[in-house]
């Protein structure tokens, strides 16, 4: 089945009444709630080569459903096996609402071909956010109903997975690399209150080795070394990730991390913004930052 938004979709992104909105983030956590006990409790969509061919991967989308629009129109959608979105759907942007309503859509109705990802503006009660606007949209667009769809959208907030392994080739999550694993697990099965799953969704890369405390407040700035060692343990050649606004991509450390992007206008004023269109198959070798950039990037 090919992957496409309807049109009716549309417009009721914008027209769907918050009694609607919470049917579909109900019909949303179900399966998210199934899949993730099919993965045996695990945070880690497994995606392997022989199986899916073209993924396509989105980055922050902070409430730009006009740059959501545009990706799902392109031709190269709808034959995706997978579309791996990092995370931070809601917050700074005025649609929020409206991307949510898209991707869970998506979501229901493509099930595992969609992977939706948690960003740190998706994170555990332990982890507040700001600037954290998405429940004054809420209610802005829902009245006195938006109370009721901001709960439930952080419940389901809480199945999301954590990040996606492309198997033998490339590590995708929001953040970054957690600065001290020693196994697939310690990224696998990191709980919401642990350090590791903190670093994963807050993690920002800096140039050179070792790691300091973020100025974010939360996580770390993780050297190449870092980076490195991480890549190996997961068995892939790149970190696929976003949480920083650039223009469409950034190679970082050597080619080792690639920050996509994927929204635009205030507050970052962005001029760019891109995503990701990959070739996966057995036989197409995983590719560095600068491959990735150079060959898959979509600009607009
Ligand atoms: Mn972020």
């Amino acid at each position: 089945m090919e992957i496409k938004i309807e049109e009716r979709w549309l417009r009721d992104a914008f027209e769907a009444s918050a009694g609607d909105f919470l049917r579909l983030i109900e019909a949303s956590k179900r399966i998210l709630k199934r899949e993730k006990e099919l993965r045996a409790g695990s945070g880690m969509v497994r995606i392997s080569p022989q199986t899916v061919n073209r993924i396509i991967v989105v980055g922050d989308l902070h409430g730009d459903v006009e740059s959501l629009i545009h990706i799902l129109s392109e031709s190269e959608v709808p034959n995706a096996d997978r579309i791996v979105f990092l995370g931070d759907y809601g917050d700074r942007g005025t649609n929020s609402a409206e991307v949510y309503y898209l991707t869970l859509k998506l979501k229901v109705k493509y099930g595992s071909r969609v992977i939706m990802l948690r960003g740190n503006h998706e994170g555990p009660p332990n982890l507040p956010v700001m600037p954290h606007d998405l429940p004054l949209l809420f209610n802005r667009r829902f009245g006195a109903g938006g109370a009721e769809v901001y709960t439930g959208i952080r419940e389901l907030w809480e199945w999301l997975p954590h990040c996606a392994l492309v198997e033998g080739k490339y590590l995708m999550l929001h953040g970054g690399m957690p600065v001290n694993i020693t196994s697939i697990r310690d990224i696998e099965y990191a709980t919401p209150t642990s350090p590791i799953f903190a670093e994963i969704l807050w993690n920002d890369p800096t140039e050179g080795n070792g790691y300091f405390d973020s100025m974010r407040g939360v996580g770390m700035m993780f050297g190449e070394d870092i980076t490195a060692h991480g890549l190996r343990i997961m068995g892939v050649k790149t970190l696929i990730r976003s949480h920083e606004p650039c223009e469409g991509v950034q190679i970082r450390q050597n080619g080792k991390v690639l920050t996509i992007f994927s929204r635009k206008g205030p507050p970052y004023f962005n001029t760019r913004a891109a995503y990701l269109c990959i070739d996966v198959t057995e036989e197409c070798e995983p590719m560095d930052a600068n491959a990735l950039a150079r060959t898959a990037a979509r600009i607009w």
